[in-house]
């Protein structure tokens, strides 16, 4: 998509980093411009946004996972044709963020092979199972209600590729969220078995969806560096907080509990107050020791093995091709 705007040597392919250079890419960070993939940049912002936009973009699809899991159990037609939309939408953003991520100057096969080899961090919330249709419903509502949280901010992120791409993709994950909180309304409005099915769904996914936003303010190193340079606007506190304050009423008015018996509105904050986070799970995950993460690369393997025929006829019908235009050329 952008990849061949990039090979004339621009100033970007310089990479030394002499103090008034930066300066001046800071002064136009902090006059809010946009930074273009031809624009001079520091290497150090340019390995910031590949490492993040590179977990989003793994992300979104080892997040087609769980949700996949439920295509063929889906309770109704109507239920599975959004499904397989939905989880179609994650593919695409997926793709997105690797053509945003290709105008850094990596390519998205090296990108997809460090997710193979077990070397690139994904979501830690796709390495939990998905057990009932319930989780459905939660994981539209709580995985896409954060990820909206924390991905509408970075609609204004300072490089341009990146806030393009999740202008879209916030447009879609906010029809995500309602689908996933219509289903838990369906369930909560429902049989007192289908209530306890939802209930067990918002027990089991509200901890893993606070620690999407990261580690405490205290413990996460980017944070700092990447306001300054506005990729982040808001810190994973902050981010985490607002999601507590939208959810709890939600869960509130669907009849459920949130799973934390310390939590209370603190009137004097006016925020909700969780209890303590068990940063130890996030820590868990992110070694690879998750319920899932074994099984999450596992199928990523399978699928790309499954694939690879697929590229190779692609590839050999694009080199057939530019064939019979050079000897179109030739005559
Ligand atoms: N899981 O210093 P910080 C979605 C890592 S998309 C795994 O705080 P930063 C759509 C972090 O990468 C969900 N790793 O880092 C969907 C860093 O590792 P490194 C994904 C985590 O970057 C819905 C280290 O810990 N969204 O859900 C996690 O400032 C439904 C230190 O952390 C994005 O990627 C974690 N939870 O802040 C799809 C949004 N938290 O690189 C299907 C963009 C932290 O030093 C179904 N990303 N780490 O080895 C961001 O906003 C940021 O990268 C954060 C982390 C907030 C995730």
């Amino acid at each position: 998509m952008y990849t061949q705007a990039l090979d004339s040597p621009a100033e970007s392919a310089g990479t030394s980093d002499e103090p008034e250079r930066l300066e001046r890419f800071q002064a136009r960070i902090d006059r809010d411009e946009k930074i273009e993939p031809k624009d001079w940049m520091p290497e150090a912002y340019r390995q910031a946004l590949i490492r993040q936009i590179a977990q989003h973009a793994h992300s979104e699809i080892v997040g087609m996972l769980p949700e996949g899991n439920w295509i063929t159990r889906a309770p109704s037609l109507r239920r599975k044709a959004v499904l397989i939309a939905k989880v179609q939408d994650e593919g695409g953003h997926g793709m997105y963020l690797y053509s945003a991520a290709e105008t850094l100057g990596v390519s998205r096969g090296q990108l997809i092979a460090q997710l193979l080899a077990g070397r690139a961090k994904y979501s830690s919330i796709f390495n939990y199972p998905t057990l009932s249709w319930a989780d459905i419903g939660a994981i539209g509502w709580l995985v896409d209600g954060a990820a909206i949280m924390n991905q509408i901010p970075l609609c204004r992120c300072s490089y341009g590729p990146y806030a393009r791409a999740m202008v879209r993709i916030c447009k879609e994950e906010s029809f995500h969220q309602r689908q996933g909180f219509e289903i838990m309304l369906t369930l909560a409005r429902g049989s007192d078995a289908q209530r306890a099915m939802a209930q067990d769904a918002l027990r089991r996914w509200w901890w893993p969806s606070l620690m999407m936003f990261g580690p405490s303010d205290a413990h996460s190193v980017h944070t700092a560096q990447s306001m300054r340079w506005k990729i982040k606007r808001f810190s994973n506190d902050e981010l985490r907080q607002r999601f507590i304050d939208v959810t709890v009423p939600q869960a509130e008015f669907l009849g459920l509990s949130v799973p934390d018996p310390a939590l209370h509105w603190d009137e004097a904050t006016r925020h909700y107050q969780p209890g303590p986070i068990d940063w130890s799970e996030l820590q868990t995950v992110l070694k690879g020791e998750g319920p899932c993460n074994h099984e999450r690369l596992e199928a990523r393997r399978a699928a790309h093995e499954a694939g690879r025929w697929v590229r190779e006829a692609a590839a050999a019908y694009a080199q057939k091709h530019r064939g019979l235009e050079h000897g179109a050329d030739a005559s």
